[in-house]
C-alpha cells in the first residue's frame, strides 16, 4: 500500500523530523509552529490586500478604527510580537530593522536566533505578484542569557533550519532542517499546510535563467559573456529562457522546482551597493541552505560558497548565483574568466 503523503500536515512532519533527534525537547517544534501561525495570518492579509480599497482599509484607519499599516510593516510587527512572546528566541533580526531586535523585559528568552525577511518582494504587492517570508534559524552560541552580536553573525552552514512561505497562487511553505527539503501547500478550508512536495530535488541543469537584464551595462565582461552563452544553443545545451519576477523568493521557488539559475550579481550601478542588493543573513543564507539541501548550489559567483561567508554586519549584501549545480558552476567559470565567448 502506498503511503498517503497528502494527509501529512507540516506539524506531523516537523514532529517526525524531531523524533530522529533523541535529545529533542520540542522547543524547536514549537518555534516553527509559531512561525507557521504568523505566516497564516500574513497570508490572509496578503489575500485581502486587493480588497483593501473596496473595504475601506487602506486609509489611515480601518473599520475598527485601527491604524492600517503597510503589509510589510504588518508582517514585520506580527513576527516580532509572536516570536518575542514565544520564549524560544534569544534575539531576532529583521530585514526591516537596522538593529538586532531584543526580547523585551518581562518575556522569557530562549536559545534560538531567528532572522527573517518579513515580506520579500514587497514592491510587487500592488501588482498582485507572488511575495514571501524568508526565515533562518540559528542556535545561540554565546554563554549566558544575553545575546552577543556573534550569535547573529554566524555563517550560513550553522543554520539549524531555513525556509520560506510563498504567498502566490496558493500559499506554500518550503523548509529544511538539514535533512532534505519539503514543501507544503496551505489548504485554506482547514487552515493547515499539507505535504505536497516531499523530498524536493533541484534538477542538475535547467533551461531558465533569472536576472535583472536591465543592469546589463553595469555588469562585468565575464557576466555578459555568460548571458551571451545562455542565449545561444550550443551542442551541450539549448537556448535558455529568461524569467524574472523581481521577488527573489518567487524566482527562487521556480528555480528550485524547474531547475536553472537565479543571479543577483555585483554591478556598478550604485556605488553604495558594490556587492549587489540581496542580504546575506535574511535572503541569501536561508535560500542557499534550501538550494544545497535540494542538491543544488549557491555561490557568490566568484568561487565562494554562500554558506561559508563569515558575516561582518547584519545587513551585509552579497552577490549570489543560486540554483542547479551545473548552471552555478558554469556561471562561475564565465564570471572568473576561465571561459569566454
Ligand atoms: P525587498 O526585500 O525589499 O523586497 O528587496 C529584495 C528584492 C528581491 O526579492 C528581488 O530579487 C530584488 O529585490 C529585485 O531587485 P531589482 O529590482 O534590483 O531587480
Ligand atoms: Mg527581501
Amino acid at each position: 500500500m502506498t503511503e498517503n503523503k497528502l494527509g501529512i500536515t507540516v506539524t506531523n512532519h516537523i514532529l517526525m523530523q524531531q523524533q530522529r533527534h533523541g535529545d529533542a525537547t520540542g522547543v524547536f517544534t514549537r518555534l516553527l509552529n509559531e512561525l507557521i501561525f504568523a505566516a497564516k495570518i500574513i497570508s490572509a492579509e496578503v489575500n485581502r490586500a486587493g480588497l483593501a480599497g473596496i473595504l475601506g482599509a487602506t486609509g489611515r484607519s480601518n473599520v475598527q478604527d485601527e491604524i492600517v499599516r503597510k503589509l510589510d510593516e504588518f508582517a514585520h510587527d506580527l513576527l516580532i510580537e509572536r516570536l518575542c512572546r514565544s520564549s524560544h528566541c534569544a534575539v531576532l533580526g529583521s530585514e526591516e530593522d537596522a538593529d538586532p531586535i531584543e526580547i523585551p523585559r518581562g518575556y522569557n528568552k530562549g536559545n534560538y536566533v531567528l532572522l527573517f525577511d518579513p515580506l520579500d518582494g514587497s514592491s510587487n504587492i500592488d501588482a498582485n505578484v507572488s511575495i514571501g517570508t524568508i526565515f533562518s534559524i540559528l542556535r545561540k552560541e554565546s554563554p549566558g542569557s544575553d545575546y552577543q552580536m556573534s550569535d547573529l553573525l554566524q555563517p550560513g552552514y550553522k543554520q539549524v533550519a531555513a525556509g520560506y512561505f510563498l504567498y502566490g497562487s496558493s500559499t506554500m511553505m518550503v523548509y529544511t532542517t538539514g535533512n532534505g527539503v519539503s514543501g507544503f501547500t496551505l489548504e485554506p478550508s482547514v487552515g493547515e499546510f499539507l505535504l505536497s512536495h516531499p523530498d524536493i530535488t533541484i534538477p542538475e541543469r535547467g533551461k531558465i535563467f533569472s536576472a535583472n537584464m536591465g543592469y546589463w551595462d553595469y555588469w562585468s565582461q565575464g557576466l555578459q559573456d555568460y548571458f551571451r552563452h545562455l542565449r545561444r544553443t550550443t551542442p551541450d545545451k539549448p537556448v535558455y529562457s529568461c524569467r524574472y519576477i523581481g521577488s527573489m523568493v518567487a524566482d527562487f521557488h521556480r528555480t528550485l522546482l524547474y531547475g536553472g539559475v537565479f543571479l543577483y550579481p555585483k554591478d556598478t550601478k550604485d556605488p553604495k551597493k558594490p556587492h549587489g542588493k540581496l542580504r546575506l543573513l535574511y535572503e541569501c543564507n536561508p535560500l542557499a541552505m534550501v538550494a544545497e539541501q535540494a542538491g543544488g548550489a549557491a555561490s557568490t559567483g566568484e568561487g565562494q560558497r554562500i554558506l561559508e561567508i563569515q558575516p561582518e554586519e547584519l545587513h551585509q549584501r552579497v552577490p549570489i548565483v543560486i540554483g542547479s549545480k551545473l548552471d552555478v558552476q558554469e556561471a562561475e567559470q564565465f564570471i572568473s574568466g576561465q571561459r569566454a565567448q
